[in-house]
């Protein structure tokens, strides 16, 4: 019996969209929720799934085709159980895969590799892959069920390669990319929701993040560093640039302190060599500075820190920081950074831990300074102090390291003799 296929609700106010691509051919055999289609429309790129099972006998719609709701895009002659699939020659159905094969597999893996840690099952992936029909064959012949394998193609397509390192993997013992799915919870079960968009720049933050998180083992050392001096100093030179209006804030005194930490402990100002043998040790201290702009995180670099003063370094950093939150940033002022430093001074906070930014191996986290008692025996004194937190890469900085290099640079900013030294002015 054949059956048409028409195209759904697209839901959002949403009724027509363009077709990006046809994931099946005449002839090809679909199960239910198998993806037939890829369309575009001005909100997003959705696939279509198969609402049967069954054979593609007709295709109406083709590539770079607008198409609206109800419009008919297929036709399927359905499977009427196994004995009719057998007479009629029809294969079998692409995405019944035995995925419990593959679950035990998974946990086989799991099994063997018990004394490795590191090894973790395959995540299901609670949406329908997507994959292109050649692919899909390539993954049945081979056994692997695309729902556990994650795609790096465009849209989050599955390639051939994709599905040769999920074997890789599953044969290694050694999951490639072990993201785990976000679980397709309905919240407005629990009451009223709303669902926004993630721009990009959010969305490319949050995928660097999670590779930080998962790729980096980090670990964070904090101080308190008595800036009462400094701050003096800071308003004595903010007086003299009044003129011009532009602000000295404490960040390019924290840039200069920390590169003369960097020149100290040059593995802070490092890469790890890509085969994990060695060290890339840069000669030049160019600063990445974390800027909040209304369409997210923003990190573009100040370089050569160590030849530039206080004075030229504030007017980089406002000009740097206008230029994120207009959106005018060019890739170059994104790249090339060799340490990092998020300042979340300006809004309040007394900690926070930062995220390590490969290929760099550490990264400052600036917090609100407040006056507070220092005691010197029962006497006491009241002092500004600001706190600092450095993440750091443990393959590259020992914990020794890492807390040497936050008491070079306590010293730094807590004596500004040091400052001089640096040329600041
Ligand atoms: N303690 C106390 N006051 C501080 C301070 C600190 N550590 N750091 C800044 N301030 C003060 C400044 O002196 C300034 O005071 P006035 O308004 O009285 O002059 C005010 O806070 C605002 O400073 P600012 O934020 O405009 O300037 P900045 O040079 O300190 O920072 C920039 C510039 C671009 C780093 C900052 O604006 C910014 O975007 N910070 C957010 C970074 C971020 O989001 N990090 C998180 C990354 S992880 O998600």
């Amino acid at each position: 019996m054949n059956k048409n296929i028409l195209l759904p609700n697209l839901g959002e106010g949403v009724d027509s969209a363009n077709v990006s691509e046809v994931l099946v051919s005449i002839g090809d055999a679909v199960a239910e929720d198998t993806p037939i289609l890829v369309l575009e429309s001005e909100k997003a790129t959705m696939e279509i799934p198969a609402e049967i099972s069954g054979k593609i006998v007709d295709i109406f719609v083709e590539k770079g085709e607008q198409i609206s709701t109800g419009q008919k895009l297929m036709v399927v002659e359905i499977n009427d159980g196994k004995k009719d699939e057998k007479k009629a020659g029809v294969e079998k159905p692409i995405e019944k895969e035995s995925p419990k094969t593959e679950e035990k597999e998974a946990a086989k893996t799991k099994k063997e590799s018990k004394p490795q840690p590191a090894v973790e099952p395959p995540q299901k992936s609670t949406t329908a892959p997507f994959a292109s029909p050649s692919v899909r064959r390539f993954a049945r012949e081979l056994g692997a069920d695309l729902s556990f394998v994650t795609g790096t193609g465009q849209k989050g397509r599955i390639l051939k390669e994709d599905v040769q390192n999920f074997i890789k993997s599953q044969l290694t013992g050694r999951a490639a990319t072990p993201t785990p799915a976000i679980p397709d919870i309905d919240f407005s079960q629990w009451g009223e929701i709303e669902t926004v968009s993630l721009n990009k720049i959010r969305r490319i933050t949050g995928e660097r993040m999670t590779s930080a998180w998962q790729t980096v083992p980090q670990v964070t050392n904090f101080d308190k560093v008595d800036i009462t001096e400094l701050e003096d100093m800071r308003r004595s030179m903010q007086s003299i640039n009044s003129k011009d209006n532009s602000k000295i804030t404490l960040l390019p005194f924290i840039m200069k302190a920390c590169t003369k930490a960097l020149q100290e402990f040059p593995d802070t100002n490092s890469s790890l060599a890509p085969n994990g043998q060695g060290l890339i040790l840069k000669k030049y201290y160019h600063i990445r500075i974390a800027v909040d702009t209304p369409e997210g995180l923003m990190v573009p670099v100040i370089r050569d820190v160590d030849k530039k003063n206080i004075f030229e370094l504030s007017n980089e950093l406002a000009e740097i920081s206008q230029k994120a939150r207009e959106k005018k940033l060019v890739p170059d002022e994104l790249s090339g950074g060799t340490f990092t430093i998020s300042s979340l001074g300006g809004i309040g906070g007394t900690y926070f831990t930062p995220i390590v930014n490969p290929p760099e191996v550490a990264i400052l986290g600036v917090s609100r300074s407040k006056v507070e008692p220092v005691f010197n025996g029962a006497d006491f004194d009241a002092k500004l102090l600001l706190p600092l937190t450095l993440s750091y890469d443990h393959r590259v900085i020992d914990g020794a390291l890492a807390a040497r290099f936050m008491k070079f640079l306590n010293m730094q900013l807590s004596d500004i003799k040091n400052m001089s030294d640096a040329n600041v002015f």
